[in-house]
């Protein structure tokens, strides 16, 4: 990839809409610029209303220019957006525009990679960008934005700075011993590599935990008593796991299993059935269980006897459903006594079944997370490298073994820390001495 090409694409959503943004950045962007008859300054950001001159058939089309300098544009090259009417075609030629003036089409996700370079954006940010731009699913996009917002970032960069600030002073006590400055205790320096080992196991628990909640999709049984869930759920997993009995209300606590679904493998989760108003503490607790259950899961599976008309109770669950919702009419072997609504199965004689898998499979790769399963893939890895290193270095430390040994493993752990990140420690770690010891008048 070429990052001192300039680079253009459409920047609005697909689709017709009021206004259309293209957008174009590099270095020679203004002269590019210029080519298509627009003179821009390059020393501040400021919007110019002129025409565009597109080749022909286009000709001169109205436009305003936003025009931002290296220094405060988000990749730090110069960097242009094309307001106007968001015409498909139109903003189509002001692309082509743009590149016969001397750009390319941009790769994808090259402006936030551009920005990622530049320092703009950290490694666990840039990558939260990218899959916020093709989340195809609200949960994808949540989780993005937690990334976004810092949710991993965040921790990370203040371990990083406090290692920073012992291997800082580790350093200058080993390129200045002779001087008389006064450097970290040992007893303060073992301190501080415990306090950042242990948060970073912190960070280390909670990727590990996110990414297999991530693998693992739990897919959830709801509907009203007795409508059939557990015996569906039975036959779904092979196994009589779950009670099923002709009383309503036998499911209490939820039944969960490894569901083998096309091939994945998927949490399958049993619930007991939704009631109108609980009656007891025992059913309160299952019917917050239930809705938890529901309120957490990928794909939701709402059961619907067939046998029996609609009730309040499956109007009221009906109207709540979500896009992760699939409608499934069960003992389809009985008499029907009304319309099927979802897809007809039989727990009792397996009608259905597969089709039923077929349809959460589908469902669960539509909600697929990932972006940031491989965010949190990578995370891990060089997190537990990070943890190992800290873990060497406090040993070297509790033991006396040197500064250079812990320093040595503080780098480690510094250098995979750098990795999630995405940063360089050595030219900060550099800055730190400089601007702490005045080392270097
Ligand atoms: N004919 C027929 N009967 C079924 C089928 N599935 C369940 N039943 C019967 O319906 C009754 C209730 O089944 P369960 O699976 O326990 O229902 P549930 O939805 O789990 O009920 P709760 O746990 O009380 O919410 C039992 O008597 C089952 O034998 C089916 O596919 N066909
Ligand atoms: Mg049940």
């Amino acid at each position: 990839m070429q990052l001192e090409d300039t680079i253009v694409a459409v920047a609005s959503a697909p689709g017709g809409a009021m206004r259309g943004i293209v957008r174009a950045t590099g270095e020679q962007v203004l002269p590019c610029l210029q080519r298509l008859g627009v003179r821009a300054e390059s020393t501040r950001p400021h919007v110019v209303e002129q025409p565009l001159q597109l080749p022909r058939p286009w000709g001169s089309v109205p436009c305003s220019i936003y025009i931002w300098p290296a220094a405060r544009s988000y990749t730090r090259q110069p960097a242009v957006e094309v307001h106007t009417v968001g015409s498909p075609p139109l903003l189509e030629a002001i692309v082509s525009g743009f590149r016969s003036a001397g750009a390319r089409l941009a790769d994808p996700g090259e402006f936030t990679l551009r920005a990622f370079l530049a320092g703009r954006l950290d490694l666990t940010q840039a990558e939260a960008v990218l899959s916020v731009i093709d989340a195809n699913s609200d949960r994808e996009l949540q989780v993005a934005l937690e990334q976004l917002g810092g949710g991993l970032g965040a921790p990370l960069k203040t371990l990083r700075d406090d290692l920073l600030d012992v291997l800082a002073h580790l350093e200058a006590g080993l390129d200045f011993v002779e001087d008389d400055i006064e450097f970290i205790e040992e007893t303060a320096l073992s301190e501080s590599i415990e306090e950042a080992l242990s948060s970073l196991r912190g960070v280390a628990a909670r990727l590990q935990t996110r990414s297999i909640a991530d693998q693992r999709a739990r897919v959830v049984l709801t509907g009203r008593p007795n409508v059939g869930k557990s015996q569906l759920f039975n036959s779904l997993i092979g196994e009589s796991q779950s009670i099923v009995t002709a009383a309503k209300g036998t499911t209490r606590d939820y039944v969960s299993a490894s569901w083998d679904c096309c091939g994945r493998v998927v949490e399958l989760i049993d619930t007991a059935g939704v009631e109108q108003a609980a009656t007891s503490i025992v059913d309160a607790d299952a019917q917050q269980r239930s809705h938890r259950q529901v309120a957490t899961a990928a794909v939701t599976l709402l059961c619907l006897d067939i046998s029996q008309p609609l009730d309040d109770l499956d109007r009221g669950q009906l109207a709540s459903r979500t896009a992760e919702t699939i409608m499934v009419d069960t003992k389809s072997d009985l008499p029907t006594v009304r319309p099927t609504l979802g897809l007809a199965v039989s727990g009792r004689t397996g009608a259905g079944l597969a089709a039923l898998s077929q349809a959460v499979a589908a469902a669960l790769g539509a909600t697929e997370t990932s972006a940031v399963a491989n965010t949190a893939d990578r995370c891990r890895d060089s997190v537990d490298q990070a943890v190992q290193a800290l873990e060497r270095s406090a040993r070297c430390a509790a033991d006396r073994a040197g500064e250079e040994l812990v320093a040595a493993e503080l780098r480690v752990a510094l250098d995979h820390l750098g990795r999630v990140l995405g940063a360089v420690y050595t030219d900060d770690v550099l800055d730190r001495i400089f601007s702490k010891f005045c080392i270097g008048k």
